[in-house]
């Protein structure tokens, strides 16, 4: 059983590879120049568009993650907007910090929705995933990728980048969601 990875972000490809090993699907990356815009409003919509573009153009079951961070301060923003609201992680990450430079309120969560698609573009399985948390005023820690330096969880006392790879695993948005995936991904196999 082949699937296909549809993700162009290296930092969730690692994440997503430690969850899926393991469970007797062989793992392919998708192709570098299939790029699928994403034109949804929610983060369920962009996975499943993800998911869905790229199984039908490779004729394989494909997985695909869209996630991001929402402020509460912020009104939800960045939100599915969490990719392009710079143009390095370093950005986006300053960014977030000016818009929040004199709000008290610093909660936040992350979101992360995970579809699955059959060869013919279908969705089979779909499923998302939160972790609450707290925007610090200044970066730490150098684990993880994106906009995990400011991204503090307050029963951890760390943020995603101080935490070790397992932990974070456990405790994301993406650990939550792939929890509420895997059994039901165990299944597909044997249908
Ligand atoms: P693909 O669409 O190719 O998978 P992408 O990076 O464009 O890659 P998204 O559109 O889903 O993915 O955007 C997700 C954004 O949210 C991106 O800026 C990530 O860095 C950030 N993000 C998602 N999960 C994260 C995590 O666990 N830690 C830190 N930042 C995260």
């Amino acid at each position: 059983n082949l699937l296909v990875v549809a993700t162009g972000n290296p930092g969730k490809l690692r994440e997503m590879q430690a969850y899926l090993e393991d469970l007797g699907w062989e793992l392919i990356l998708k192709p570098e120049s299939l790029e699928v815009e994403e034109t949804g409003s929610t983060f369920v919509e962009n996975a499943c568009l993800k998911a869905s573009t790229v199984a039908k153009a490779t004729g394989q079951w494909a997985i695909a993650d869209d996630s991001g961070l929402a402020v509460d301060a912020l009104n939800g923003a960045p939100g599915v907007y969490s990719a392009r609201y710079g143009q390095t992680d370093a950005d986006r990450i300053q960014r977030v910090l000016n818009e929040l430079a004199k709000a008290a309120n610093r909660q936040a969560k992350f979101v992360c929705a995970i579809a699955i698609a059959r060869p013919n573009g279908e969705i089979a399985l779909q499923t998302q995933g939160i972790c609450r948390g707290e925007i610090l005023f200044t970066p730490r820690g150098s684990g993880g990728f994106g906009y995990d330096p400011i991204f503090y969880v307050p029963s951890h006392n760390m943020t995603f980048a101080e935490m070790p790879p397992e932990v974070k695993q456990q405790v994301s948005h993406r650990g939550q969601a792939f929890k509420a995936l895997l059994p039901q991904l165990t299944q597909l196999r044997v249908e």
